[in-house]
């Protein structure tokens, strides 16, 4: 049995300081929660440090690591809190070099070479870690275990990525009981939770379309699967049981599938619980229905977010939106949200890559006009993992390689777009929160009514002056490391960046995921 901790880093530098401080997401982290489970399935024991609702602090982590005497150190990454998995990394070994570090989740996915090449990480996990993280926990030989880049000898050694998994019923709940629902119970915003404590969960994995500036293929591959809705009920029973009274769902696309997500609903309500729930990632604005929309507020779903990103039909093609989206669409999908009394939320995105100054004020102007309840500008940063990312790379517009600063409210230069300076583009999303929610007074009357009507205007009214006295963009997004200087370093600048595995790949097969002998099948490889 092996002894495990699990780190999920602070989101004080990516959230902290800005106008995004009063959305901070905190919840317990679903990709630590899941591989989590199957680990305790398989009878290790393990713990969960949750560090996204406070500052880094590093002496926590180690006096944390000192008492539990962890066999295994996990940490999830996003590319902002990269840094801090590789403080982790260099932490944990100066406790002891025994201790196994591993890293997984969107950041290391994307760049696990350099992940490794950054750190003194053991081993990356690249894509779904269900599987893959317990056969290491039960002690299996690294290069039998498929889904990770580990060291060997002064080399970097990949076992392959593992096809997705087929049933995600097979997985166990995810751990939520790892979590104390009190934190969440403190720590929530209340523009994002109307019940806290809440929690993140997930009914499908996957996405069949491809926008530029998206990295879930990274970890989640092309193409879409889903938990049966009798499974997804018993999720819901399951958070409830641990005194969450509401949740939050991950999936990319959940609405796209309307037959099943209407029955994931009935399933819902027949379960007679009374959980609050929304859709936090963006849905499909062609999604859109009235059934679907009057079904989803009775299991519960009292917000869906749309991810409109741009004003601009033209815009959206370019960038690979893909589907039936459009600007008509989105306007209707408003409409209907607001007609099933769901609240409407709006992502919308500004540089993207093929935006001129034109098209982002149609974008604002676009906004600004739709009946929304909430919405959220940022910048369109080239993350690791999107097919931006690889185009600009290989352009040479990747300006910064400084993980601290990868995130939508930065205002440090991280890449030239082909056509916008960086300051234009902070410009206008200082210009679009100003247009859309500070001078517009339909806006507020719409969110004052709206706040009367459940009893949150003071909610709103709190947040309201804190989103007026705070930066649009982060300026403080320093966070005070372990070891800084005992990082390793990888030069960007000047090495190759293997970009391989950007592909847009359909990785799905028939393969069983605990046959270790099988062999990844070449990619089928189609361009991003
Ligand atoms: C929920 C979510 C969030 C939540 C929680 C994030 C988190 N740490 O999990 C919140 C709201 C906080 C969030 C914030 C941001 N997010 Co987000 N988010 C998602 C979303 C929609 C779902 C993630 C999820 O829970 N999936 C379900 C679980 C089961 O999957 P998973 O997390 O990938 O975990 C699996 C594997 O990755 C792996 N794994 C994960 N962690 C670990 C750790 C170890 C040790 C191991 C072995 C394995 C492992 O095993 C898990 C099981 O298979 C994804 C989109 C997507 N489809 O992935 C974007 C996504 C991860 N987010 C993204 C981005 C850009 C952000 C922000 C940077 C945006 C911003 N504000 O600037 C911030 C970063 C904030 C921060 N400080 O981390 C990008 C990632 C790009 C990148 N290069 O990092 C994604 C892919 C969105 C996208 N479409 O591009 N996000
Ligand atoms: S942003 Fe585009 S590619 Fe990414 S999950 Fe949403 S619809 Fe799919």
């Amino acid at each position: 049995m092996s002894k495990v901790l699990l780190i999920n880093p602070s989101y004080q530098g990516s959230y902290g300081g800005a106008k995004a401080s009063i959305v901070n997401p905190i919840q317990p982290t679903l990709g630590l929660a899941t591989i989590a489970a199957m680990a305790l399935h398989r009878g290790h024991q393990v713990e969960i440090l949750d560090m996204s609702w406070r500052r880094y602090n590093y002496q926590e982590i180690q006096s944390r690591i000192s008492n539990f005497k962890p066999d295994i150190v996990g940490v999830t990454a996003t590319t902002p809190l990269m840094n801090q998995l590789r403080d982790i990394s260099v932490l944990a070994k100066d406790i002891s070099k025994s201790i196994k570090v591993v890293g997984g989740g969107s950041h290391p996915s994307a760049l696990p070479e350099e992940t490794l090449k950054e750190s003194l990480l053991d081993v990356v996990f690249v894509g779904e870690a269900d599987y893959a993280f317990s056969e290491f926990c039960d002690g299996w030989e690294l290069r039998d275990i498929k889904g990770i880049y580990y060291r060997a000898d002064d080399k970097i050694v990949s076992t392959g990525w593992r096809t997705p998994i087929n049933n995600l019923d097979d997985l166990p709940m995810p751990a939520w009981e790892l979590y104390d629902p009190e934190v969440y119970k403190r720590s929530a915003s209340r523009l994002l939770i109307r019940r806290p404590p809440a929690t993140m969960a997930e009914f499908s994995r996957g996405c069949v379309f491809k926008c530029d500036f998206c990295a879930s293929k990274i970890t989640m591959a092309l193409g879409y699967r889903k938990k049966s809705p009798e499974r997804c009920a018993e999720e819901v029973r399951r958070m409830y049981q641990l005194g969450f009274r509401e949740f939050m769902l991950a999936d990319d696309i959940f609405t796209s599938d309307q037959k099943w997500a209407i029955q994931v609903c009935e399933a819902i309500i027949k379960t007679g619980i009374d959980i609050a729930w929304s859709c936090t990632n963006g849905i499909r604005v062609e999604s859109a229905d009235n059934t679907l929309f009057t079904t989803l507020r009775k299991a519960g779903c009292y917000r869906v977010s749309f991810g409109f990103e741009s004003g601009n039909d033209a815009v959206l093609k370019k960038f690979g939106k893909g589907g039936r989206a459009s600007v008509e669409q989105g306007r209707q999908a408003v409409q209907m949200a607001r007609a099933a009394g769901i609240d409407a939320n709006g992502f919308f995105l500004l540089g993207l890559s093929p935006d001129t100054e034109e098209t982002m004020k149609e974008t604002i102007s676009y906004a600004r006009k739709l009946p929304l309840d909430m919405l959220k500008f940022g910048i369109t940063v080239a993350f690791p993992g999107t097919p931006m990312f690889k185009v600009y790379a290989d352009k040479g517009l990747i300006k910064s390689f400084e993980w601290d600063d990868y995130h939508i409210y930065t205002e440090r230069p991280l890449f030239s777009h082909p056509e916008l300076s960086y300051d234009k583009i902070l410009n206008y999303v200082d210009l679009a929160y100003r247009h859309t929610i500070l001078f517009n007074p339909a806006y507020i009357l719409r969110r004052a009514r709206r706040g009367i009507r459940t009893g949150e205007f003071f909610w709103d009214l709190y947040y309201f002056l804190k989103f007026i006295l705070m930066p649009s963009t982060n300026k403080s997004a320093a966070v005070m490391y372990y070891g800084k200087s005992k990082w390793p370093v990888w030069d960007f600048r000047i090495a190759k960046l293997n970009l391989s595995q950007y592909q847009i790949v359909s990785r799905e097969t028939d393969m069983q995921p605990s046959d270790k002998h099988q062999v990844s099948p070449p990619p089928a490889l189609e361009s991003a």
